[in-house]
């Protein structure tokens, strides 16, 4: 106690400065109150959690809603923050008008590519100053049949190559900034051959990709976790990619776990959750050389995306803050090595 006591004031990104960048994910409302507190002492990276997604930011073709974003970005830049970008192509949260033509039919691939060009080229150059990294595709390998990439509306309509389109696009707007792609299960070895396959095509054809995103949506049920990051690890920086953990949470239910009737985190789920959280964090700092960047999917317990998935309502406390935004068990293990 007496030595957590002394770690409260010691902050995570200055912990970590000579490893990897510290992010969270973030809302406009955070940059308020408690969590703006703990966000100033402990982060130096933000993701906007939902405001960048086509949907948000984009929503009819000739209207962009810019305001939540640039209120993060203002932030960011007053406290000398950088942000990671969230995200261009993916098959949820795409407003349906990119994919209509003016009659309501199916739009031609060049419609679309025209507008993922529009969409690409405003994203960037207004955030070209403090985004240093691009999630320019989301979750494009299928994870439930054989298949390699998993149907979308991107896929059907521009075909396989969308990938390379999209980088390719990128790269021509973003600047200095580093493009990513990023995916969830993706340090599991199904998961892993796969995206081995497709990014390893992909930058035979000289696609501009720079990084692999690991989401990091985990449990801590999940024996094999350790090993499994480790050998993902490997395997990416084998395709010379670069490193980033973008979403970062521990959830207290192994995914399959749908029960509801647990109201407050036991004991030993905080116990277990704080030792699975060391020990990733270990495997981070033992990688630094390749992974430069590592963001928690939310601030405190407050607030996460784990309340509604996988089950709908049901409270999950899967972050480094409590509800009260207190630092849990988990926050003084990683500070503490
Ligand atoms: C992520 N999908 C998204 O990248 C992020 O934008 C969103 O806010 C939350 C999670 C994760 C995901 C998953 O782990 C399993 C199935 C579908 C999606």
């Amino acid at each position: 106690m007496g030595e957590n006591l002394e770690m409260l004031n010691l902050s995570l990104a200055k912990t970590y400065k000579d490893y990897f960048k510290i992010g969270a994910a973030v809302t406009a409302k955070d940059l308020e109150g408690v969590h703006r507190e703990i966000l100033l002492k402990h982060f130096n990276s933000l993701t906007p959690e939902n405001a960048m997604k086509f949907e948000n930011i984009h929503p009819e073709e000739q209207r962009y809603d810019f305001e939540e974003v640039d209120r993060i970005r203002s932030f960011a830049i007053e406290n000398n923050m950088k942000m990671r970008g969230h995200t261009f192509v993916w098959h949820n949260q795409t407003p349906g008008w990119v994919f209509l033509d003016k009659n309501g039919e199916e739009a031609s691939k060049e419609l679309v590519i025209e507008r993922l060009r529009g969409h690409i080229k405003s994203l960037c150059e207004r955030y070209k100053d403090v985004v240093y990294a691009w999630d320019v595709v989301n979750e494009a390998v299928e994870d439930k049949t054989e298949k390699l990439l998993r149907e979308s509306n991107w896929r059907k309509i521009i075909g396989d190559d969308y990938l390379k389109i999209a980088f390719e696009i990128a790269r021509e707007y973003a600047g200095d900034a580093k493009l990513f792609y990023n995916d969830y299960n993706n340090e599991m070895p199904y998961k892993l051959e796969k995206t081995y396959k497709v990014l390893k095509e992909l930058l035979e054809r000289g696609t501009p990709i720079d990084g692999i995103g690991i989401q990091a949506h985990w449990n801590i049920w999940d024996k094999n976790l350790v090993s499994n990051l480790k050998k993902a690890i490997e395997v990416y920086a084998s395709l010379g990619l670069e490193i980033h953990i973008t979403e970062l949470d521990i959830s207290v239910f192994e995914f399959e776990d749908k029960r509801t009737d647990l109201f407050e985190p036991t004991p030993e789920m905080l116990e277990l959750q704080a030792k699975v959280y060391e020990d990733v964090f270990a495997v981070f700092r033992e990688y630094k050389d390749v992974i430069t960047s590592v963001t928690l999917w939310g601030i405190s317990d407050r607030h996460t995306w784990k309340d509604n998935f996988p089950v709908k309502g049901r409270k999950d406390w899967p972050l480094l803050f409590d509800v009260n935004v207190k630092p849990k068990e988990a926050l003084y293990r990683i500070l503490r090595f």
